[in-house]
Parts: structure tokens; C-alpha cells; sequence
């Protein structure tokens, strides 16, 4: 997008037109036909975006330099180290910069007010060298209308550090590290993986030990791990600043700031720049659904009044979260958020985002006490919140338009029609939706379900119901199912053997043969039938023990169950290394036949009674034997391409912890397997 062209409304929106479509955000209705009842609602939407696009044209000299808000606010440094601050607070009537550069002078460094409410002081450089040392501690201090003095630290701050033996509250931080000490950058992002492959990851985690790991740890240790797997996308997990280490990255208190527990900016940018160098993506999970209601260390009750940020009054409060939220119809509020979404692409060169809470963003009632059940009425009229619609769908339009090779990602359970459609047709713009039936489906039937009574037909249909033209990523379980109080899916099937029975020197027990049999064929089911992407959370690769637990007063702060036992699949004594190599070959098979971003599958076979789910995708065979006890030597099944097949991919051979019951050259196979079979001539 170039800021100096008058003409950007065109250069954004006009390309449904040139498609033959009409312009006016209703062209999706070609592709879903039970969309046009609500064709007003369709315009109205896409002209809400238009409208903003054009003001912010007009105002600020388009999208571009809007989305640059980290330019003009913050604390920025110019070429000559003089150091402008400038800050939002348009309830405050006065403002003072402190900090340890003034001895927290609540006078010496007063800010001058714009008509905008914007305050901005500059500070020359001193000798050449800028007036504030880097990483020394910086607050703003505030006069309000009632007198009353308020401290903040900067909305736009960049490093924040939380020292528990003082206090919770974070100390916000001037970083300006000298040149030497600056990360960067080596090698260019990577094209966008036309399969995504994607690992679900989070730092702090990221190690067997009970501590917080690092940034520099997952760089040495993660990265070629992931890379051995062969994913192509990881999905970082608990960035951006928590003040609340258990929340697992969702109460965010500074936007802009990468999380200090793990170590420096620096070192994230280090992270990201060796998985560009493996051509692994890495996307940021993006939390602009709500934000931490903290005031010290927040952007809650900012200028001192309850809005600001935020809606006021109840609008601006999410009950079950106990969390704020954004007031997307404000000007500032979008600055502050485009701005931020740019920022983590330029100055961490991250190559995506997984938008978190997206469900809670599109309505009114947030999701709360609401099954959608389908209907589409329920994704027009009151209860969506047609600013946040707006916000996302200039959001993903911006990113996209100046990131070609970026990907979006929406955590949305509603099943919002068009919400991976381009805006040109209507739609809000994302690349991918994630299949949250999926999981819930795997839960459920590993909960209630006896193992001869899985139901085929209803397994195939929860895998394949997406919506037609909008990319869908899959997956058994996610961070989601192992946090709350629920356990990973290894531990449904095994439990408490999993502790006695994982030994490689001990015969195999049944529980233990069938849970490892069972956890490959969910992974290889819904990676293959499930979505045009796929996403695994770390550790579940290797069937992973237990749950998650973060260290909080309730559990007198353990680490026990917040760390991922990576030495697990390290030892050459456990079962867990057939899981995991599993994993890789699984990804790799992916790479080589790229199921992923081929037409969905063509299901030729559910037999309910002998447990066999038979399908065809990317002109490969898979042919599922889920029955608990049987066998069946020659099974017969049709095929779309004749030929002489080959397995490709088997669940039960020796590398993978099976028993090898099938070989290449047999046509047997047998209970619980699975086995993927390619056409000799592609091998
Ligand atoms: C904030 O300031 C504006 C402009 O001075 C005023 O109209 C508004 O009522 C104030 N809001 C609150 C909550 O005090
Ligand atoms: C820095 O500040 C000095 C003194 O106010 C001013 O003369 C100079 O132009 C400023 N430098 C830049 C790059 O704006
Ligand atoms: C894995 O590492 C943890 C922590 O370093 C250690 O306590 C445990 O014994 C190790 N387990 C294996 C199987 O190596
Ligand atoms: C959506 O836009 C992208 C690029 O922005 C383009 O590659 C793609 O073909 C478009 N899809 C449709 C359905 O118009
Ligand atoms: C073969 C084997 O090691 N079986 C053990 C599985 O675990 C139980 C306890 O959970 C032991 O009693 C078995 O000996």
C-alpha cells in the first residue's frame, strides 16, 4: 500500500470488480448461495470498512503511515539522539516524563497537550549520546481533571520487566541497546509454505526443567527438533507482555513488548531469523480480542477514565476472562492496534499471526452462552459487533497487501461464513480458520465412547464439515485441551501405564499397544481428512504425559506440570521416540505428496461394521482399519486410478513402535493400523 496514493480506496478494494464480481462486498455470495438473504447486510459491512479506509486516507495519508503509529508515539529516538515521547491520554490534563534519567522528577520534564489529546516531549541528546540510558526504568506521570496525580507505564513501551521479589508490578524500560548489541537480521523471510505444517509453541515451556526456559534455549534446542519433524510454520505461543505467567499469554498488559521472562528482544529476533534460515515460518499469536485490567502496568484506566482504550461501562468488560475490552470503533484504539500488528512485522520480521479470541471480537456477547448451531442468522444483525468485523477485515486487508507472503490465522468457534474471503468478495480477509470441532470430537469420543462403537461415519463427517473455499487448519488437541483441566490425548489412552508400562525392555500391554497404535492413526486421520493445514502442540508429537499447569498460588507455584519432557523421546529405553519419528515421517510424507493443499479427499469406504474408513487424496490410498480386534488379510477396496501401490506411510512398522504386520510386498493389514499407499511411479 503507498501512503502518497490518493487513491488507495481503489487499490484496496477494487479488485472484486475487476474480477467480474460486484463491488460492494457481496461477490461471496457466488460462492455460498445461502448468503444472499443477507446481501444488505453483506454492503453494510463492507462499506464500514470502506468508510474507515477512506477517513483514514483523508486524515492521516492512508493505511501505510497510520499502521506506522510506532513512529510518531512511544519514546522514539532520531538520528541524533534526541529521544520524542509521545502518548495518548486525552482525559489527563498534564503530563510528566520521569523516570531514573530525572530522579523520577514529578516536575523537571513536563509534556505539551495537542487539541488531539496527544502529549509529546523531546528530549535532546546530550554530548551526542541520547538523555536516557538504554534499559534504565521510564513512567509517565499524569495530572487529571480532579487533581488527582496517576503513574502509567508507556502504551507503546517495548521491554517491560516484572522483578517478583519487589513487586508484580512491571517496570517499564528504555530499550536502545548501542549498535553493537543490536540483532541483525541474516536471512529473508521464507515464501509462505503452501501446506502449513504448524507448531503450536510456547517459550517458557520449552524444556524439561522446572524453570522458565528462554528464548535462546528454544533457538538451540526447539528449533531443530521442529525442523526434524518437519513442520514449516511455528505458532509462538504467550509473546506478547502477561503480567500473569499462568494465563498463558492472555491478560496482555504491554502490546508491544516481547515477554521478559524469556530473555531480551534481541534474542526473540534471533529466534525468528535461524528458523528463516531452516525456511520455517513463525507466526505470533496475537491477543487484540481483550486486555489484562491491570492500571499499574496496563492500558486499563489509562488517562484515568474507564474508557480510553476501551469501551466504557459493561460493553467494556468480559466477564469470564475478568478482562477489558477494545473499543475498535475508536481512531486511536485502531491506530494503536494496525500499528501494533506491523510492528511485530517489522521489527521481529515474524511472518504471520494466529488471532486469538476472534469469537469474542465478532459478537456482542462475546460466545458467552451461545452454541452455534449453524443457522446463519446468527452471524448478521445485532449480535455482531460490526466494528470489530471492520477492524478485522482492514486488519487482514493491510497485512496482506503489504506482506504478500504473510498468513492470518482466526481462532473462531462460530463458524462466521466469509471469514476467510478475501475482502474484494466480502469476506474478513484471513488465510485460515482453525477446526475446533476436531478436537472437541476426539475428546468426546475418547471420554465416552467404547472402542468398538467408534462411528465411522460420524468421524468422516466432523474431519470433512468445512466450508467450501475457506482454508481450515486441523488438529486432535491443541494448548486448549491440555490446559483446561483436561489431559492430553496420549493420557486418555493410556493413563496411569504410561508411568510403568512406556519401557521398551517390558513386553508391550495392551493398553499401551492399542493407545500407541490409536494416537497415530488420530494424528494421520485428521492431518489427512481434517483441513488444508495442520497444527500440533509441542510434545504431543511424542504423545506427551499428563497436562498443563502453570505455577500459581493454587498449586504453591510448581513448575511440575509447565514444562514439556523433551529427554523423554531422548531415551532409547521408552516407546515415546516411535511417536515422535512417527511425527516426522507423517510431516515429511506431507512435504513429498502435499495432501495438505489438495482438494479434499474423495471417502470411497465407512464400513461401520468392520471399522474400515477408506479415502483418496492428492492421488494417494488411505485405508484405515479401526476395529479393536479384527484383521482382514485381502480387503478389498476400490480405487479411483489403477496401478501398482506401494505403502508410503504404514502405522504399525518397526520404526514407529508397530509390528511390522504389513509388509510393502503384502496386502495384509490389521488391527488398530493404518497405511497410506502411493502409486509406484511417485515414489
Ligand atoms: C474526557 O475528556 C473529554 C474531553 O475533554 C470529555 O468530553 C469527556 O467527558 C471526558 N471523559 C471522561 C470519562 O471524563
Ligand atoms: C535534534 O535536536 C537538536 C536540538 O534541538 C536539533 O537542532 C536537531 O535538528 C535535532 N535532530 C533531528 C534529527 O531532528
Ligand atoms: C528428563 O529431564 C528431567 C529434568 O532435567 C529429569 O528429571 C528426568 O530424569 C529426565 N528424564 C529422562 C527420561 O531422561
Ligand atoms: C485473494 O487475494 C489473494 C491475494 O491478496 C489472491 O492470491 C487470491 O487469489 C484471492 N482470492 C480470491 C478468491 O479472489
Ligand atoms: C509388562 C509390564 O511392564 N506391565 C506393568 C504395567 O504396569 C503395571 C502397573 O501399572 C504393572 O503392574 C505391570 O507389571
Amino acid at each position: 500500500m503507498d501512503a502518497t496514493n490518493e487513491n488507495s480506496e481503489n487499490s484496496v478494494l477494487g479488485q472484486g470488480a475487476a474480477n467480474g464480481l460486484p463491488n460492494d462486498g457481496t461477490g461471496v455470495i457466488k460462492m455460498d448461495p445461502w448468503l444472499s438473504p443477507f446481501k444488505e447486510e453483506l454492503k453494510k459491512r463492507y462499506s464500514k470498512a470502506q468508510d474507515w479506509i477512506k477517513k483514514i486516507d483523508e486524515t492521516e495519508g492512508g493505511l501505510d503511515k497510520f499502521s506506522r503509529g510506532f513512529e510518531k508515539f512511544g519514546i522514539n529516538v532520531d538520528s541524533q539522539n534526541n529521544i520524542t515521547y509521545r502518548e495518548w491520554a486525552p482525559n489527563a490534563t498534564q503530563a510528566f516524563f520521569i523516570g531514573d534519567f530525572n530522579d523520577w522528577s514529578r516536575e523537571s520534564h513536563p509534556m505539551k497537550k495537542d487539541p488531539f489529546g496527544v502529549f509529546e516531549v523531546v528530549l535532546p541528546a546530550v554530548n551526542g549520546e541520547p538523555a536516557i540510558k538504554h534499559n534504565s526504568k521510564i513512567k509517565i506521570s499524569m495530572v487529571l481533571p480532579s487533581g488527582e496525580r496517576i503513574e502509567r507505564i508507556p502504551a507503546w513501551i517495548t521491554y517491560v520487566t516484572q522483578d517478583l521479589h519487589i513487586s508484580p508490578v512491571y517496570d517499564g524500560r528504555f530499550w536502545n541497546p548501542p549498535k553493537a548489541e543490536r540483532y541483525v537480521f541474516k536471512n529473508p523471510r521464507p515464501k509462505k509454505p503452501e501446506s502449513a505444517r504448524v507448531y503450536e509453541a510456547h517459550i517458557g515451556i520449552s524444556s524439561p526443567e522446572l524453570r522458565v526456559s528462554t528464548y535462546k534455549e528454544f533457538t538451540l534446542n526447539m528449533l531443530p527438533r521442529i525442523q526434524h519433524l518437519g513442520y514449516n510454520v511455528i505458532q509462538l505461543m504467550a509473546i506478547m507482555e502477561h503480567a500473569y505467567y499462568a494465563s498463558f499469554g492472555y491478560q496482555i498488559n504491554s502490546f508491544f513488548a516481547a515477554s521478559s521472562r524469556y530473555g531480551s528482544p534481541e534474542e526473540l529476533k534471533e529466534l525468528i531469523d535461524t528458523a528463516h534460515g531452516m525456511g520455517i515460518v513463525v507466526l505470533l499469536d496475537v491477543v487484540h480480542s481483550h486486555a489484562s485490567k491491570n492500571v499499574l502496568d496496563g492500558l486499563n484506566e489509562f488517562d484515568g477514565t474507564d474508557s480510553c482504550y476501551f469501551h466504557g461501562g459493561p460493553k467494556g468488560k468480559h466477564e469470564l476472562w475478568d478482562s477489558r475490552l477494545f473499543n475498535y470503533g475508536s481512531h486511536e484504539v485502531l491506530r494503536f492496534l494496525l500499528s501494533n500488528l506491523r510492528f511485530w512485522m517489522d521489527e521481529y520480521m515474524f511472518d504471520g499471526f494466529r488471532f486469538d479470541g476472534v469469537t469474542s471480537m465478532l459478537y456482542t456477547h462475546h460466545g458467552i452462552g451461545t452454541g452455534f448451531c449453524g443457522g446463519y442468522h446468527e452471524y448478521f444483525g445485532p449480535g455482531v459487533d460490526e466494528e470489530a468485523v471492520a477492524y478485522l477485515m482492514i486488519a487482514n486487508e493491510l497485512l496482506h497487501d503489504l506482506y504478500p507472503e504473510m498468513i492470518t490465522i482466526a481462532e473462531d468457534v462460530s463458524g462466521m461464513p466469509a471469514l476467510c474471503v478475501n475482502l474484494s468478495l466480502g469476506g474478513i480477509g484471513f488465510d485460515y480458520r482453525l477446526a475446533m470441532a476436531i478436537p472437541d470430537m476426539w475428546i468426546k469420543i475418547l471420554k465416552e465412547v467404547k472402542d468398538d462403537n467408534w462411528d465411522m461415519a460420524n468421524i468422516c463427517f466432523t474431519l470433512t464439515n468445512r466450508r467450501h473455499g475457506e482454508k481450515t487448519i486441523a488438529y486432535c488437541e491443541s494448548h486448549d485441551q491440555a490446559l483446561v483441566g483436561d489431559k492430553s490425548i496420549m493420557m486418555h489412552l493410556c493413563d496411569a501405564e504410561m508411568y510403568t508400562n512406556m519401557s521398551t525392555l517390558t513386553a508391550f500391554t495392551p493398553v499401551i499397544e492399542r493407545g500407541m497404535a490409536l494416537h497415530k492413526m488420530i494424528r494421520l486421520i485428521t492431518h489427512a481428512l481434517g483441513g488444508e493445514g495442520y497444527l500440533n502442540f509441542e510434545g504431543n508429537e511424542f504423545g506427551h504425559p499428563e497436562w498443563l499447569d502453570f505455577p500459581r498460588a493454587g498449586n504453591d507455584n510448581s513448575f511440575w506440570y509447565a514444562r514439556r519432557q523433551f529427554n523423554l523421546t531422548a531415551d532409547d529405553l521408552l516407546r515415546y521416540k516411535f511417536l515422535n519419528e512417527f511425527d516426522s515421517g507423517m510431516q515429511h510424507a506431507e512435504q513429498k505428496y502435499g495432501w495438505l493443499h489438495s482438494p479434499q479427499a474423495y471417502i470411497s469406504l465407512k464400513n461401520e461394521a468392520d471399522k474400515v474408513i477408506v479415502f483418496e487424496r492428492a492421488g494417494l490410498v488411505w485405508v484405515f482399519n479401526f476395529h479393536p480386534t479384527k484383521s482382514y488379510p485381502d480387503y478389498r477396496i476400490g480405487i479411483e486410478q489403477e496401478g501398482t501401490y506401494r505403502v508410503v506411510l504404514n502405522t504399525d512398522t518397526k520404526a514407529y513402535g508397530g509390528f511390522e504386520r504389513i509388509d510393502a510386498g503384502t496386502r495384509f493389514f490389521t488391527t488398530p493400523t493404518a497405511i497410506v499407499l502411493a502409486l509406484e511411479s511417485t515414489l
